[in-house]
């Protein structure tokens, strides 16, 4: 029901929903993982689904929220593309009466606040997830200082989130300096030519810090193309464990995967039937990711997405 501005708008308890999930692009296993496990639950539990897709363009997801809350959807599952372009999809679907609730990726929290403009945020810690990396790196570097970072969807919360983790964690370590860090937007094509660019101005970079997989796997490309051995010559190191990047360990290509997780099905209509059934919410549902390198690689990229 419609909300005052202090408050947010209300679900009823149903036997079924009409879910609108708007999503920021499909270009990467993760996003294909995270569409699947939303789209298989709410059929397991016979929801209705509405889903669009953004292709990557901020200006279209607020659109697709528009078309969505034009549709009459109970509540829209929201991966916001960048942090500030989508605040106002989430004001007008607060205005309209809808319940959101932030997938993945979150907002602004300077320009809006779970439990009052939204429900909440479900979602990996980003910050933890890139001090991780570094953890990893500091005692597994054997002399190697030299970081490219490839940086993720500029605007992202992930890819704020994965440089502060990482670059605060490298700084209080010492002894290690980042030499180039340049946005990859996320996608391998342009995480490996990235990659090729700062690797020619950078010759002696020794190690890459990905914000994602695909963009390791970019890296992996450019770094082969330019003669050198991932792994051996160039440590790189990634956050998202698909199989890819998993099996990319076992073969000795990259040191170590931060799982982010992607299978928010369950977690998502869970929170949904919290929200109708009246319970207070917390401001940060957190998912919990696992931890890749050669210890577990090859017994666990089976069960990797
Ligand atoms: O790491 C990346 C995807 O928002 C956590 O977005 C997500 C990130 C994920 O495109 O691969």
């Amino acid at each position: 029901g419609l909300a005052t501005a202090a408050e947010l708008p209300s679900l009823k308890k149903k036997e079924t929903y009409k879910v609108g999930f708007a999503q920021t692009e499909s270009n990467n296993p993760w996003r294909i993982a995270q569409t699947e496990s939303m789209k298989a639950e709410a059929a397991k539990l016979g929801y209705q689904f509405v889903y669009t897709d953004a292709a990557g363009s901020a200006a279209k997801q607020v659109a697709d929220v528009n078309s969505m809350i034009a549709q009459g959807v109970d509540l829209i599952f929201l991966a916001p593309r960048e942090e500030k372009p989508l605040i106002p999809a989430v004001l007008a679907a607060k205005k309209a009466g809808i319940p959101v609730i932030l997938l993945d990726r979150s907002v602004d929290p300077k320009l809006a606040t779970a439990g009052k403009d939204y429900v909440t945020f479900i979602g990996s810690d980003f910050v933890e997830e890139g001090k991780r990396v570094a953890e990893w790196l500091v005692k597994n570097a054997n002399g190697k200082t030299k970081i490219i970072e490839l940086e993720g969807t500029t605007g992202s919360s992930p890819a704020n989130d994965r440089k502060k983790g990482f670059d605060d964690a490298i700084k209080a370590a010492g002894g290690f300096q980042i030499v180039a860090s340049q946005s990859g937007d996320f996608s391998r094509d342009k995480g490996r030519q990235v990659a090729e660019a700062l690797l020619q101005a950078h010759p002696d970079a020794n190690i890459v810090y990905a914000h994602n997989d695909e963009m390791a796997l970019g890296a992996i490309a450019a770094l082969e193309a330019a003669g050198k051995k991932p792994g051996k010559d160039v440590l790189v190191l990634s956050i998202d464990g698909g199989k890819e990047a998993v099996k990319a360990i076992a073969d000795g290509k990259i040191g170590a995967v931060v799982e982010c997780n992607p299978r928010f099905g369950p977690i998502a209509y869970k929170t949904l039937k919290r929200y109708a059934a009246g319970d207070k919410i917390e401001a940060w549902v957190k998912n919990t990711d696992k931890f890749y390198d050669t210890a577990n690689a090859s017994a666990e990229v089976g069960s990797a997405y």
